[in-house]
């Protein structure tokens, strides 16, 4: 199937990982694939931002440990934000570290008898508890996530541990998250070259019911996958800004129609060209139609 004139709903047939085919049909039913990179740092700006572009975006992007004052409120407002505008939310955490332990000890035995069993997996590490706990418990809230594949594929492991294994306090159904892999960055000197990209990829692969797509420049080719055996993956796309080539640190931009068009890439992810607007309303609808006319132009409607 050639997945890049296909409508992202006929996509979401080709997705087993839940928050994929919610993404995909998300996309469609609202006619958005801008995604707003919520770089700010206070509890009031980021629920304002969420209000004000909620109507235009598909998926809110969020740093949340760049909030002075975070509080649970803060997530228990972004939630319903995101019911209120039906869209995503996406914790750009960007793990980097240990997901399994190469040799998991029998801890259970070992533990005192005053220490509760942990609700995670006993073998799970680093990113098993960067992930479900700490203040953020960022597992909780987030549909998506992401992280980079430097440690290898204990790190996927590590985090589907977690997000495949949750439900809903409320209504103890699965809240089934989902994981996208860096396998490209957009700033300049980037160390994503050579074959990292595609062993990004290879690992992506193997774990398809958690990684349902990357942080990347391009949509990746499938060198070595059988014909017709090809999977599909959602390509988020930082670095879209139409009226800036960059900043002084680095960050290099393009346009929407270079990224959806040109590179096969599904969202756009704009921070500064959304938040940094003068008129909000109007870049958002600026961004919001650009992107989505590079995609009907290649799905060839
Ligand atoms: O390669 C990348 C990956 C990411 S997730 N380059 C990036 O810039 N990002 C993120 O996208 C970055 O953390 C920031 O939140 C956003 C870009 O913001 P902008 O203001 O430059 O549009």
């Amino acid at each position: 199937p050639n997945f890049l004139t296909m409508s992202y709903t006929e996509r979401a047939a080709h997705h087993t990982n839940q928050t994929a085919k919610d993404l995909l049909t998300l996309m469609d039913r609202k006619k958005t694939n801008l995604s707003i990179a919520a770089d700010v740092v206070s509890k009031d700006a980021l629920l304002k931002l969420a209000d004000t572009f909620g109507p235009y975006i598909c998926v809110f992007k969020t740093h949340i440990d760049i909030i002075t004052d975070f509080d649970e409120d803060l997530i228990t407002q972004l939630k319903a934000l995101s019911e209120k505008h039906d869209f995503l939310i996406f914790e750009d955490r960007k793990f980097a570290d240990i997901g399994k332990k190469q040799n998991p000890p029998s801890q259970t035995s070992s533990l005192p008898s005053n220490i509760p069993p942990t609700p995670f997996p006993q073998t799970g590490n680093t990113v098993v508890h960067q992930y479900a706990s700490g203040i953020y418990k960022i597992a909780s809230w987030s549909h998506i996530t992401n992280a980079h594949p430097i440690p290898g594929e204990g790190i996927i492991k590590g985090l589907a541990s977690v997000g495949l294994n949750l439900f809903s306090p409320t209504t103890a159904s699965p809240l089934s998250r989902g994981l996208l892999l860096l396998a490209e960055m957009s700033s300049a000197g980037a160390l994503t070259t050579g074959t990292y990209p595609s062993q990004a990829y290879t690992m992506a692969c193997k774990n398809r019911d958690f990684v349902f797509g990357f942080i990347g420049q391009r949509r990746l080719s499938s060198e070595g996958t059988e014909e017709g055996d090809e999977p599909d993956f959602v390509y988020l796309t930082p670095g879209v800004q139409m009226a800036s080539k960059g900043d002084d640190l680095g960050q290099q931009y393009r346009t929407p129609e270079e990224v959806v068009l040109e590179s096969g890439c599904d969202v756009i992810i704009v921070g500064r060209g959304l938040y940094g607007a003068k008129d909000s309303k109007k870049a958002a609808e600026e961004y919001r139609r650009a992107g989505w006319n590079a995609y009907l132009k290649r799905i060839g409607m």
